[in-house]
């Protein structure tokens, strides 16, 4: 396992990390779950990000992400990504999660972006099996880094326990 992933437990929008990863939804225009979380506590300045990029190329397709800074938080920017709605699996839910992880790393890159976190995309309201998506996050992740040096630490936060019980094992 590439020594620059870390688990942790608790509240992305905590985070001292040069970015953080937002579960979003294709609109950008804020949630629920984690994406209201880092809504409200980013502030208003993060929104008129996302509805300057939404004017310009009309919101973001699922498995793609988009860059803003992080407002309020102590993350320096924030990286929307789009993860697949869970419809039984056969409407290619896999590939597109794994692209949110691929895009929203080569965002980083492209933005010099170092340190980076990522929620448990689509394993909420979007009802993502958890240890599948688990297995594909790590998978891709590991896989990204593996032909890649500019980025040193890479957290998987997870914000409930079944979800950090299986980032756990996978990563043991
Ligand atoms: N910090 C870290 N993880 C969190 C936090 C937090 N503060 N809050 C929730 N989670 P979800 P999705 C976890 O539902 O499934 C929104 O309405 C949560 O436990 O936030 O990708 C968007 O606008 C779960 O493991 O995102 C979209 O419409 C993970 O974050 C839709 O939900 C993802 O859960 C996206 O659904």
């Amino acid at each position: 396992m590439d020594t620059r992933i870390e688990i942790k437990k608790g509240d992305i929008t905590k985070l001292q990390v040069d970015a953080i990863v937002n579960a979003a939804n294709s609109s950008l225009l804020g949630g629920g779950g984690v994406d209201g979380a880092i809504h409200r506590a980013g502030g208003k300045q993060i929104l008129d990000e996302c509805i300057a990029i939404r004017n310009k190329q009309g919101g973001c397709p699922t498995g793609e992400a988009v860059i803003t800074t992080g407002g309020k938080l102590p993350a320096q920017y924030v990286i929307h990504t789009v993860g697949p709605v869970w419809n039984g699996g056969k409407r290619n839910e896999a590939q597109l999660l794994a692209n949110c992880y691929t895009n929203s790393l080569k965002t980083a890159v492209d933005n010099g972006i170092k340190t980076i976190a990522f929620p448990n995309i689509s394993t909420g309201i979007y009802h993502f099996p958890k240890l599948q998506a688990a297995e594909i996050a790590v998978t891709t992740v590991s896989e990204f880094l593996a032909t890649n040096e500019s980025l040193k630490k890479v957290i998987f936060i997870c914000f409930d326990d079944e979800n950090y019980r299986l980032y756990e094992e996978l990563l043991r």
